[in-house]
């Protein structure tokens, strides 16, 4: 990756990082209600840990890809990345992954307790909301309805949350490849689909444009998920905290598995080709966007 594209990155990441942390506090701040100081400090914890804010990177280079440079994405990507958060909060607590680290650190339960971390992560779910309506988002009020409604079906059961309850209830049985595709698609690929589809809409895009940032969406979702299970293959992840084989242990069933390392390896090179055909037409503007998917591919952690 050229110093400049990862510069690009870098700053994305540093300025969305402290949106994130003024807006979590200017939120809280504003409403006059009594603030449950544990909860707020676990609030905190899960969204301010130092997580890669793939998707909030992704939400800013496609609005920025279509022209729109405003302030105010980065509020819309904050909701983004507060939704994330939630997920990761929610899933490693022992109903569902039980993991006991994250991002090299424990998990918000294990830093707190599990009524704590299922209280934050719903408190996050929910904040996400209030940031999306914000007026700040984008001037059109048309806008963040829309975004409001894409963004609670990417999250909800016809997206993650019903990818997770799918792939809870396939444990330890036989999945066919489509069916892995599909509760991927909804459980870790709707949100990346949304963080590009709601660059596109932000940028009040074609609905062409639109169709083409949300289809590029979708495949880097797939090639994040199978680089994913590619990097649990390895040793890296037990480094930087992942449970590392778990969900082998656990039964769940991955395309990795199925297909066998080498051909995963060569779906997610044609994953990322194809991805780079998608963004042909905007020439060399497509370039950071380029590179992340390159990065999601190649990435250690
Ligand atoms: C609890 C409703 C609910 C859903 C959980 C996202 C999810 C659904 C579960 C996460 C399980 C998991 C670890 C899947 C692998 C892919 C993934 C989402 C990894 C974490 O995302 P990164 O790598 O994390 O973007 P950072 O820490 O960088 O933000």
């Amino acid at each position: 990756m050229s110093v400049a594209l990862k510069a690009v990155i870098t700053d994305t990441a540093q300025s969305l990082e402290e949106k994130l942390t003024s807006l979590l506090g200017e939120t809280l701040l504003s409403q006059e209600v009594a603030r449950p100081k544990r909860l707020q400090e676990a609030m905190n914890y899960a969204a301010l840990s130092g997580g890669k804010r793939l998707r909030p990177i992704l939400m800013v280079e496609a609005a920025r890809l279509l022209g729109h440079t405003q302030e105010g994405t980065l509020i819309a990507a904050s909701a983004l990345e507060c939704i994330h958060c939630y997920s990761l909060a929610h899933d490693d607590l022992p109903a569902m992954d039980d993991d006991d680290v994250r991002r090299g650190r424990p998990t918000t339960h294990k830093a707190f307790d599990e009524a704590t971390a299922i209280l934050a992560g719903d408190a996050l779910l929910t904040i996400a909301f209030d940031f999306i309506a914000d007026e700040r988002v984008h001037p059109d009020p048309a806008i963040r309805l829309r975004l409001s409604q894409e963004m609670a079906r990417a999250s909800g059961i016809g997206g993650m949350a019903g990818g997770q309850m799918l792939d809870l209830a396939s444990e330890h049985r036989d999945r066919t490849e489509a069916e892995i595709r599909q509760l991927q698609a909804m459980k870790t690929g709707a949100l990346i689909r949304f963080a590009c589809r709601a660059g596109a809409i932000l940028a009040s895009a074609s609905e062409d444009d639109i169709a083409r940032l949300t289809r590029f969406g979708e495949i880097i979702g797939l090639a994040f998920q199978l680089a994913d299970d590619l990097l649990d293959l390895t040793g890296d992840a037990q480094v930087v905290g992942k449970a590392t084989g778990k969900d082998a242990e656990a039964g769940k069933a991955t395309l990795v598995g199925l297909l066998g390392e080498e051909n995963a390896r060569q779906e997610l090179d044609r994953l990322i080709h194809e991805a780079d055909e998608l963004l042909e037409p905007y020439g060399d503007k497509a370039q950071t966007l380029k590179t992340l998917s390159r990065y999601i591919a190649d990435r250690e952690s």
